[in-house]
């Protein structure tokens, strides 16, 4: 039932909203056209693959229409715990939302990870956007894009199709929102309008410290990182004091993040905190501290704490 605190106005006009998810194997920009899509930061995005491990929801609202896009870690093949955790976030999106846009990268043709991601798509009878990204980037972005398309050979259901670049083409962006907002069914609001995330300010800081930390550690490390914002307060001048955790599954990787004289630590800080007080438009105090859980990423009751459940 309509729940009035909820929907835009008790007048007659009815309500469109609904569920799509935002699909793809890792780094095709799935992160990046959420961001867009709210024209602020929800998601972490970064050039290395496996950036997204939760699927985040991203609100967009107009007086009648609202979209809870769900952005979801990209489809691999798993390696540990975590990696199964963030294909079971897929599965579970594709399950429950009302549309689907699955985004490619157009400067490559389609690899065995696309082909995967096209299997879980294909025969889904809810309508589905085939979404070419780079376009900025991309040499060849119609033979790309014909290649990716014949991976859906033989669906039968609604299926439409974008070539843009999320990262540098906000008009293709509103547009593909526009009619993204003309597939959804009648149904309240499932968010109040104004809100733009499902996560606490807590989650998305770090999130935001985690995304810092995985553009500049190298190796594996970036992988082997969790974050978790342990305190914030308010001072009475405004100053926001934020603790976080950085969590690392060996005491040698401790070392490598902190760095030689703290030097590492230091800089993902400065980064993450320039970022936290743009987006909040506040002076922040950013604390970190780096802590060991060993073996965390396979350890099921450690990946529960840190919010991967
Ligand atoms: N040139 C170009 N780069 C882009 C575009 N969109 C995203 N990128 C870059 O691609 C990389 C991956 O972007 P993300 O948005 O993190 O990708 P994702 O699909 O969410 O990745 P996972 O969460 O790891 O699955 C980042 O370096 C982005 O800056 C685009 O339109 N053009
Ligand atoms: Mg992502």
């Amino acid at each position: 039932m309509t729940d009035q605190s909820l929907s835009p106005e008790s007048g007659e006009t009815p309500t469109h909203a609904g569920f799509v998810a935002i699909v793809g194997k890792p780094n095709v920009g799935k992160s990046t056209l959420l961001n867009a899509f709210l024209n602020t930061k929800v998601a972490p995005t970064s050039p290395r693959p496996q950036t997204t491990r939760r699927g985040v929801r991203g609100i967009y609202s107009t007086d009648t229409q609202q979209i809870v896009f769900v952005d979801t870690p990209g489809l691999h093949k798993p390696k540990d715990a975590l990696g199964k955790y963030m294909n079971q976030e897929v599965q579970s999106a594709l399950a429950d939302v009302d549309a689907i846009l699955w985004v490619v990268d157009l400067r490559h043709p389609p690899t065995e990870e696309d082909e995967l991601v096209a299997r879980q798509v294909r025969d889904l009878p809810k309508p589905l956007f085939l979404i070419g990204n780079k376009t900025d980037a991309a040499k060849y972005p119609d033979e790309a894009m014909q290649l990716y398309r014949a991976l859906l050979e033989g669906r039968t259901s609604e299926t439409h199709e974008r070539m843009l670049s999320a990262q540098n083409s906000p008009q293709a962006v509103a547009a593909l929102r526009e009619q993204v907002l003309d597939t959804l069914p009648e149904n309240p609001f499932f968010f109040p309008r104004g809100s733009a995330s499902d996560q606490t300010r807590e989650q998305w800081a770090a999130e935001i410290i985690r995304e810092e930390a995985m553009k500049k550690l190298r190796e594996e490390l970036p992988y082997a990182i969790a974050t978790r914002v342990t305190n914030w307060t308010e001072r009475e001048d405004g100053l926001q004091r934020i603790e976080a955790e950085l969590i690392v599954e060996k005491n040698a990787h401790k070392g490598m993040v902190i760095g030689a004289g703290g030097k590492m630590l230091r800089e993902i800080g400065q980064a993450a905190r320039k970022q936290l007080e743009v987006f909040l438009n506040r002076k922040i105090f950013l604390g970190l501290e780096v802590i060991v859980i060993p073996g965390w990423r396979e350890d099921e009751e450690a990946l529960r704490e840190l919010g991967y459940e």
